[in-house]
């Protein structure tokens, strides 16, 4: 195994023994190959033009959900389940021969790598696969530059799949996205296409991780309404509950229908915290609040939580030998961990009955604090307070926004972000969006003139609204560049969802872009110079230090 996609790689430079995830080699491997195959039916299906795979719908939304579905399954934390992404990679093949008839039946030719080994090879047991998969992991990419440079592409195509597969789950597709994801995994295969086209694409990536995170705020704001300012229960209530885990809103909303009258409690976890901000799902009396904190909390809070936790997304932390919420945790869409149940759909509708059942039987959650937090600040809620906060900016009141977006973790060195939240002057705003915010959230910054010092848009992909939110900033003080405004961008990365972000700002032109606590070890000196050169993107030292100079 090979893998550096994340935050948390070993040493900073790769995992190459074991996952710091806990990935065990096989799946590694097997994730690898799994992202191969997409490869392999991307050069085939790049072919087919739009209108030609819509004569198909019902294969169109097949294939497309295939490949973005293959990419989630390989973001960090999403699936340890060996025999499940084996599967997945037998299906791709299958997929393949279907694309191969398609093409066949329309008569079209293969533009670029005709006869390339994704598109030929077979495997048919685990072997095969770990076997298969160690010539085409990311070192067989020898020059380094272009290997950062796939390897960035890929992981923003992730962070995109995933967002892709939310709205798509809502009913919100949108083929061009796909249409680009297949584009770009081609071109991480052909070694035509040298640096500055890779840098191209690189950039493009990020246009379309702009698209896609608008396509999943018309699909979430679309079904649920817009967020609005809530105040969230960080306590308990009496009744037997159910945890939910993710960014899934499409699988909140069943639990929710399917548990009201039951007698059980729902509670979110770290990034479903942001379901209690729209009006769609904060009306079922039953979503009791937010029960703990950032996802690498959750060995000790399911101890405590006591009843059922579902999965709709990563981030899955491998439970400790002996877990007492072992036979407690369900899995569904491309999340996957051996041994624990998954929830399937049945009659078109995930069916949550035997977590509903289990519940049941379980304790009512054990509280672990007590309080509220407040959120519910999307791009609709914080236009609709624009006349409060230009005044409170043109008064002084307000001297500069801080952009904390992006993702929690396990490192200790994460406390320079609590620190640095409560060390900021009393006149600035913290937005936030992702499982970042668990580093602050709690602190009690206060507010300024009513406005909160922390205004949380939700979750990571929410980092949509604090761009639009920017964007009506700079229309409402009439400057010409984004980079006018008084905001500092002091972001914090883990997984791949981070990567798209990270395209997705760029794209718009943001640039002195703090990123921490590490430069990714995915980044080659010299991708990570041109990155300098064009965006003046840097990372972090001490608080003090980037107090005085942000
Ligand atoms: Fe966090 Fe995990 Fe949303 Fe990520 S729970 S780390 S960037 O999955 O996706 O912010
Ligand atoms: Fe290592 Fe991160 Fe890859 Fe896991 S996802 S194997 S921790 S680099």
């Amino acid at each position: 195994m090979f893998c550096f996609q994340c935050q948390e790689t070993a040493g900073n430079k790769g995992c190459s023994v074991v996952g710091v995830c806990g990935k065990k080699p096989t799946t590694s491997n097997l994730q690898d190959l799994l992202i191969y195959t997409a490869k392999g039916i991307s050069i085939l299906r790049e072919n087919l033009s739009l209108e030609s795979r819509l004569e198909n719908k019902e294969l169109n939304s097949e294939i497309d959900y295939y490949i973005t579905n293959s990419l989630f399954i390989t973001i960090t934390n999403a699936n340890f389940d060996d025999e499940m992404i084996s599967k997945e990679i037998l299906k791709g093949l299958e997929i393949r021969d279907k694309v191969k008839t398609q093409l066949d039946n329309f008569g079209l030719d293969i533009k670029r790598l005709k006869n390339h080994d994704a598109t030929t090879f077979t495997v048919k047991t685990i072997e095969d696969m770990n076997k298969k998969a160690l010539t085409i992991g990311v070192l067989s990419t020898e020059n380094e530059d272009v290997r950062s440079l796939r390897e960035v592409i890929t992981y923003g195509l992730k962070g995109m799949a995933a967002y892709y597969e939310h709205s798509v789950n809502l009913g919100y597709e949108k083929s061009e996205i796909v249409m680009f994801i297949e584009k770009a995994l081609v071109s991480t295969l052909d070694d035509s296409i040298e640096l500055g086209g890779l840098v191209g694409l690189t950039l493009e990536t990020g246009k379309f991780g702009v698209d896609v995170m608008a396509l999943l705020d018309s699909a979430n704001t679309g079904k649920f309404g817009n967020p609005e300012i809530t105040e969230v229960n960080i306590g308990v209530r009496n009744n037997p509950g159910i945890l939910i885990s993710g960014h899934d809103l499409n699988d909140i909303v069943q639990l929710l229908e399917q548990t009201e009258g039951t007698g059980v409690d729902v509670y979110t976890h770290s990034e479903m915290l942001p379901a209690h901000y729209y009006p769609e799902l904060k009306k079922y009396k039953h979503l009791a609040g937010n029960y703990g904190n950032a996802w690498w909390k959750q060995k000790e809070e399911f101890e405590t939580f006591n009843g059922p936790v579902v999965f709709t997304t990563n981030c899955i932390v491998p439970p400790k030998a002996g877990a007492s919420y072992e036979g407690k945790v369900f899995t569904t869409n491309a999340t996957g961990f051996p041994g624990w149940k998954r929830v399937e759909e049945k009659d078109g509708k995930k069916d949550f009955s035997e977590v509903i059942a289990l519940a049941k039987t379980c304790k009512a959650p054990t509280e672990i604090e007590t309080g509220k937090i407040i959120g519910g600040f999307a791009h609709n809620q914080v236009f609709a307070l624009a006349d409060k906060v230009v005044d409170a900016v043109k008064s002084g009141a307000i001297r500069r926004f801080y952009v904390m977006a992006g993702c929690d973790g396990r490192m200790k060195s994460r406390d320079y972000y609590t620190e640095f939240a409560a060390n900021l002057p009393k006149d600035t705003v913290i937005l936030t969006a992702g499982c970042a915010k668990y580093k602050y959230n709690k602190l009690n910054l206060g507010d300024i003139g009513g406005i909160p010092r922390v205004l949380d848009a939700g979750q990571c992909n929410d980092s949509y609204s604090l761009a639009l939110i920017a964007l009506k900033l700079k229309e409402v003080f009439q400057l010409n560049d984004i980079n006018e405004l008084p905001i500092a961008y002091n972001i914090a990365w883990y997984e791949q969802k981070a990567v798209i972000v990270l395209l997705a700002l760029l794209h718009l032109g943001v640039k002195n872009i703090h990123l921490g606590p590490t430069i990714p070890a995915f980044l080659s000196g010299n991708v990570l110079k041109v990155l300098i050169d064009n965006f003046n993107i840097g990372t972090i030292s001490t608080v003090e230090e980037d107090l005085k100079n942000f």
